[in-house]
Order: structure tokens, then sequence, then C-alpha cells
């Protein structure tokens, strides 16, 4: 089934629809640009990070997109530093894009994927206000995985580009793969100890350097993702808005859970779109592990 009839035959919002419809039609545009965009730029983003000329290609044509669709008032991209506001735009919806993730593997051609979060309104609000999540994971495959609260679904673009059902309801297995981010060197003690007991239960390492990429593989296969605070580092590197807390609802959604070591990531109100946060994803199990022994150490 293609996406835009099951997105109908799950009475999804008309509204809501035809937004993660726009975003499937740039998928096509962004793998377009993976042959013309190579290379780096000597501009820097608001972290102070190189972009690539791929990061901006694709930051550009989704912005453009949502400024012609008027589905949006607001939108804030990791690309930019300031949140902007949408002329004479239909709905209040407020929009968070990670236009490339995992840009850093670009050159090396391994996958990275565009992550967005849906609000009803203003961006700055904790992610259990958001009307749905949906990333598109640009691999051997392009997939569009997305969830509006009511399960979450995964779809697989064809060669006219548009996408059709591949698994519905996805749920997170038991598994055991984690993917620690952060130098080994560096984990605080709590977070030492938690490691260490995957280790001892066999849970095999993967680590890619795209997150949307390792939630991808953790969300089929069980398991969990993490990037830490560490020594001299107190909110690890993740951004909360947009990388935290789109994958966070999406896992959970799909029965597993999102952290920051101490309590639910979706609680958490940001103060700005720049906000970095420790981050822990994945199955209910692991992240209880995480959040007691966070809690024994009185961080
Ligand atoms: P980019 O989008 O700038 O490539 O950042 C990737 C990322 O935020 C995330 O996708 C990775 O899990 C993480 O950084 C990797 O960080 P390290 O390079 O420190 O391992």
């Amino acid at each position: 089934m293609k996406l835009e009839e099951f997105l109908k035959t799950k009475g999804t919002d008309e509204q809501l629809t035809r937004l993660i419809m726009l975003f499937s039609k740039q998928a096509a545009n962004i793998k377009a640009g993976f042959l013309s965009a190579r290379g780096a730029v000597d501009t820097q983003n608001v972290y102070g990070e190189t972009q690539m000329a791929l990061d901006k290609w694709a930051d550009e044509i989704l912005i453009a997109a949502l400024r012609e669709s008027k589905l949006v008032s607001w939108i804030a991209t990791e690309e930019q530093p300031d949140i902007i506001e949408v002329e004479g735009a239909v709905n209040p919806f407020g929009i968070t894009i990670d236009p490339l993730d995992g840009s850093s593997l670009i050159d090396v051609n391994l996958a990275v994927g565009t992550i967005v979060g849906i609000y009803p309104g203003h961006v700055l609000e904790p992610g259990n206000t958001m009307l749905g999540a949906l990333y598109i994971l640009y691999g051997p495959l392009t997939t569009l995985t997305y969830t509006t609260g009511s399960g979450v679904h995964e779809f697989v673009m064809g060669e006219d580009g548009n996408f059709t059902l591949m698994q519905e309801n996805l749920t997170i297995p038991e598994g055991k793969i984690y993917a620690p981010g952060a130098l080994r060197k560096d984990y605080l003690p709590y977070h030492k100890k938690f490691i260490e007991q995957l280790e001892l239960e066999g849970y095999k390492l993967r680590f890619s350097g795209s997150f949307v990429a390792d939630v991808h593989q953790i969300l089929h296969k069980g398991g969990m993702f993490t990037y830490p605070a560490f020594a001299g580092n107190d909110t690890g590197k993740l951004r909360l808005l947009f990388e935290g807390t789109p994958m966070g609802k999406m896992v959970i959604e799909a029965g597993g859970a999102a952290s920051n070591g101490k309590g639910n990531l979706l609680d958490i109100k940001p103060t700005a779109v720049s906000d970095r946060i420790p981050i822990y994803i994945g199955g209910k199990k692991e992240i209880a592990l995480i959040e007691s022994y966070t809690k024994d150490s009185g961080t």
C-alpha cells in the first residue's frame, strides 16, 4: 500500500498527512543531491562544526518546500541559528529538522538520514506534546518511518520516488546490540558500570557515527543506543530537539524507552534550539537499568 493511502486508511489528520507527504516527496530530491553536492564548504553551523555541502543542500530544499507549502508556522533546523517563522502559514504546527544526521559519513558512503519532529505549536516544548515524528534513512534502500501516536510504520521508496508499506506497527524486540557514543576513558562511574553490565550479558557493539542509522537498527533488532554525559561534559554531544526527542518519540511509540539517564527524555522542556542532552534510547529493560544506576550514584 502506498504511503498516502495508508495515512488515509489510518484516519490521519489531513494537514499532518500533507506534511508527511511533503517530506516523502523531498527524499528523492535529497538523494539526487548525493551525486551533485559532495565535499565540504567552509561555512560553520551554530555548533561551530564545518557543514558538508550536502547538509546545506538538504537544509535548503526542505526549508524552501516548507515555506512554499505554508503547512507549518515554525521551522527549527540543526543548520540554522534561529527558528524560522513562516508568513501566512495555514497551520500552527512547529517542526524540527536534522536535515542530514550522520553527515561525517557521507564521504564514505554509509547510511545517513533526515530526522523530523512535529509539534502542535512552537517547538520549544517537551517532546510529549509532539503530534508525531518521522525519519528518512538513506541506506541501500531509502526508507521512511513515521509515527503520529498510533503505531510506528515503515515504508520503502521505489524507483518512481513513491513510498510503499514495508512494515506496519513496528515494535522494538528484545535484543543484544549496544551503540555507545563517547570515549571509554571519559565514562562517568555509573555509565561505566552500565556498559560493563551490558558487555557481561553479551551485548554486541554496533556504533556507526550516524545516530539515526544506529537507532533504526535498534528499533528492528533490540538493544540500546547511548551518547552519555562524560568527563568534562555534562550534556553529552547530541541535540535534544533535533535528535533525542524525535527518535525518542519513535522508539517509545514502538514499545521502548528514551531517557537522559534519569527520566523520560520527552518530559524535558528545551531552553534553546541548541540544547544538548545525555541520551539513552532503546529497550525498556536497558533504560530501566541505566536509570537505576544513575539513581544509585546520586547523580
Ligand atoms: P553529524 O550530523 O554532525 O554527522 O553528527 C552525528 C552525530 O550527531 C550522531 O549522528 C552520531 O551518533 C554522533 O554525532 C557521533 O559522534 P562521535 O563522532 O563523537 O562518535
